[in-house]
């Protein structure tokens, strides 16, 4: 298994050269429709060894990185400002798909490093090498959003590395549109909203404190979006859809024991619960904004790179849908888009000047120019933002 492998592994970094420490269960369901499921029964996910995991890299010692100390940037005898050190940005779930393009984009520019921050290790060191990102400009530390106390473990961790945070890209998610029965986060949150909302809820709160010490230009803290939890889209309107309701299953815990493992409350539908987490992501990005953009001038922000067809998300849907979905995208929707594309738009939202802006949902035209894109009423409805972020910060347990 991943974990072990990598619990193997001396530490939740990869050593550099230079010494740096751095059930596909067939649902009943058609190929475009899919069926919902009332089977509440709990199957929580093991965490035993994720914990024995996260002991062991608490333990290893870090050496401090030049980058801590080097200033970002400093007045030129002409007055203009210039930038003398790498960015650094942690991108989540970097070990395939978008993120792992992503990573590539950003890694082989050479005025970056990149921190993978990944559940298995092996899995993105080998994807890096395999992609050619130099060894210089990417570590890959251990992240399992799935567990609080690996969240927690992996930010102190990235503090003992010593270097400074510019950019965080919360981008990992699990998809599980062929469950039956909801799974759960080693907290007892349901799998998809405990990782791809929750896990990153946690995360981000946590390091806004080292974004907001950065030094660096531009700071920014982007969570990948969709246009899927987007209602005001085509996409959006294909069932289930997304939608929060009252926000009284989160409320409850997520958790299937005394309350619905749904966010609204609702009976287990994996693709909604997918969607609903989107949605999560798109309001959080937008309280963050209105919270602490004016404080801090850090750029918060969410995208819909375009339909990535082929990625890892879609590994647990039916064969059929996996035949039939890339070409669907590709030559009827003409929603495709491949990972290099994908990684080269959301790294533009990482360091582009001209995507500098706060409190945008990014998306790209079909000749694969940036705009700020309109989010639906339940993905931009403040009041909802607000109250998300209050149960969250309960949940995830920091108020
Ligand atoms: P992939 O499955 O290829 O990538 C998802 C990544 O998340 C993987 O690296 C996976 O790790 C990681 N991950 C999953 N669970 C955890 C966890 N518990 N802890 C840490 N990492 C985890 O899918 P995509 O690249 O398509 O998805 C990336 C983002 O893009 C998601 O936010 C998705 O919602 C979004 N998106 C995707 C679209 C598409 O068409 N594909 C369209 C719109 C948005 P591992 O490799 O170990 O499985
Ligand atoms: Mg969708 C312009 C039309 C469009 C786009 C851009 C997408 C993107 N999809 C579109 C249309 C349709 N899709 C239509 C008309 C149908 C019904 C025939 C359809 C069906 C469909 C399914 C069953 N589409 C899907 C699924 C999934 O399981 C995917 C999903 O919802 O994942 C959550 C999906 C997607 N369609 C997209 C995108 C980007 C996805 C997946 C990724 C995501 O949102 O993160």
């Amino acid at each position: 298994m991943a974990l072990q492998a990598a619990s193997l592994l001396p530490s939740a970094f990869s050593l550099h050269k230079e010494g740096k420490t751095s059930s596909a269960n067939l649902k009943d369901s058609s190929f475009f429709g899919v069926a919902l499921s009332c089977n509440l029964k709990s199957k929580f996910t093991p965490a035993a060894g994720n914990k024995e995991l996260t002991r062991k890299l608490a333990i290893v010692p870090i050496r401090a990185q030049t980058a801590a100390t080097t200033p970002a940037i400093t007045q030129s005898t002409s007055g203009q400002k210039k930038t003398l050190r790498k960015g650094n940005v942690i991108i989540t779930g970097a070990s395939s798909g978008l993120g792992l393009a992503t990573a590539k984009a950003i890694g082989e520019s050479g005025d970056w490093h990149v921190i993978m921050a990944c559940r298995d290790f092996l899995k993105a060191e080998k994807a890096a090498k395999s992609l050619g990102i130099p060894k210089e400009n990417y570590t890959v530390m251990h992240l399992d959003l799935a567990s609080l106390e690996s969240v927690r473990q992996f930010v102190d961790n990235f503090r003992r590395s010593g270097r400074p945070l510019d950019a965080l890209v919360c981008n990992a998610a699990v998809y599980l549109p062929t469950a039956k029965e909801p799974t759960f986060t080693a907290d007892g949150f349901e799998l998809s909203v405990g990782t791809n909302h929750l896990g990153h809820f946690l995360l981000s709160r946590l390091l806004l404190d080292d974004l907001k010490q950065s030094d660096y230009p531009q700071k920014r803290l982007i969570i990948v979006g969709s246009i899927t939890g987007n209602t005001n889209t085509l996409a959006g309107n294909v069932p289930p859809k997304a939608n929060l309701g009252d926000l009284r299953g989160l409320s409850g815990g997520l958790n299937s024991l005394n309350c619905s493992p749904m966010i609204d409350g609702g009976e287990f539908d994996g693709a909604k619960a997918y969607k609903d987490s989107k949605v999560c992501n798109m309001l959080t990005m937008q309280e963050y904004h209105r919270r602490f953009h004016e404080e801090t001038g850090i750029a918060f922000a969410s995208l819909y790179p375009g339909c990535i067809a082929e990625t890892g998300l879609f590994r647990n849907h039916i064969p059929l849908f996996r035949t039939l979905f890339p070409p669907f995208q590709k030559y009827i929707t003409k929603g495709y888009v491949s990972e290099e594309e994908a990684g080269k738009r959301l790294a533009q939202v990482v360091r582009d000047p001209s995507l500098s802006k706060s409190g945008v949902y990014w998306s790209w035209n079909s000749t694969s120019s940036s705009f700020e894109n309109q989010l639906s009423k339940e993905a931009s409805d403040a009041e909802k933002a607000r109250k998300l972020w209050e149960v969250s910060e309960k949940l995830v347990g920091l108020a």
